[in-house]
């Protein structure tokens, strides 16, 4: 067991549990990147509800949401890094295993602080229905963006993290990946949202989404109704032409709003201590 706020050795063995030979394409990594988004994305600035504070997934109330289907096994796979370092609360090791997940995948730097709290505070719970729906257009994926505090740019770099990871039919309707190779951190997915052809395919299940036939890789890529817009609205698409040419930039960008969304909800001290959080119960401050 490591000693009580030494980071540095959960982060270890988070990188160390990635490596999942039997899981989709081999790697936990994509499906922890969500489950810190989604832990965070339930964020609403005006009224201060949601975050990751809590850890409310949990619970039925956040776990069993149909949004979150598929999230189990990113906390599963989390499990021996919990047991091997008690004192973590699960609302950081969900956090951090998301930033690790990315830099172990080529990706950057996501500055990352602890000190978030497992106490469930009621008057702090969200509501099922503020992670975003890929059926939808623009207007949805501002009304949900906006609500957590970010920008038009914002919004266009955090769908990067699309370059990872799949679809799986069993959980969101959808099916299949972004790119070819799910498991490395890019700007691919920026790249072909603008190179490839993109056909409007309903599947089996009545659900659309948009598909590409890949003639190297003979795989068919993916993109949802809501990375497509990203193409059409004016104010989307110069951010997405930019970071397709210039990775450097996208790489800084995406680093910083990851940070910033995994601290939605946090308050902290200017020594980095979290103020909004009663350590009594069940929070840990460094
Ligand atoms: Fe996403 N995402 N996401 N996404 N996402 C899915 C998978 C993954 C939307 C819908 C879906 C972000 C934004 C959006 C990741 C990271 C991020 C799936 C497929 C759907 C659907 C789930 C499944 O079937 O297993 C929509 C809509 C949006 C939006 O409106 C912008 C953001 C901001 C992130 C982020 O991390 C910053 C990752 C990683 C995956 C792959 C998961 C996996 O299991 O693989």
């Amino acid at each position: 067991m490591s000693q009580k706020g030494d980071f540095e050795a959960v982060r270890k063995d988070i990188a160390k549990l990635l490596h999942q030979p039997e899981y989709d394409d081999g790697s936990a990594g994509p499906v922890l990147v969500r489950l810190a988004w989604h832990s965070s994305g339930t964020y609403d600035a005006e009224t201060d509800t949601g975050g990751s504070n809590g850890a409310g997934m949990r619970y039925e109330h956040e776990g069993g949401d149909p949004a979150n289907a598929g999230l189990q096994h990113a906390r599963v796979f989390l499990e021996p890094a919990k047991a091997a370092h008690p004192w973590i609360t699960y609302a950081d090791l969900w956090t951090l295993a998301g930033a690790v997940a990315i830099e172990e995948m080529g990706g950057p730097t996501i500055p990352w602080n602890g000190g978030r709290t497992d106490y469930v505070d009621d008057s702090k719970l969200a509501p099922r229905g503020r992670l975003p729906d890929g059926a939808k257009g623009a207007d949805h994926l501002r009304w949900i963006f906006y609500r957590m505090g970010f920008n038009d740019q914002e919004i266009v770099a955090l769908s990067g993290a699309h370059n990872l990871g799949r679809c799986h039919s069993d959980r969101s309707g959808f099916e299949g990946a972004w790119v070819n190779n799910p498991t490395r951190f890019s700007n691919q997915y920026f790249r072909l949202l603008l190179s490839l052809q993109w056909k409007k395919k309903t599947l089996k299940n009545g659900v659309q989404q948009f598909v590409n036939y890949d003639e190297d890789s003979e795989t068919e890529l993916m993109m949802l109704p809501t990375d497509i817009v990203l193409t059409q609205d004016k104010a989307f698409r110069p951010w997405v032409e930019l970071y397709a040419r210039d990775k450097d930039r996208f790489f800084e960008d995406f680093a910083k709003v990851f940070a910033k969304l995994l601290e939605l909800g946090i308050q902290r001290d200017e020594r980095g201590v979290i103020t909004n959080t009663d350590n009594e119960k069940g929070g840990y401050h460094s």
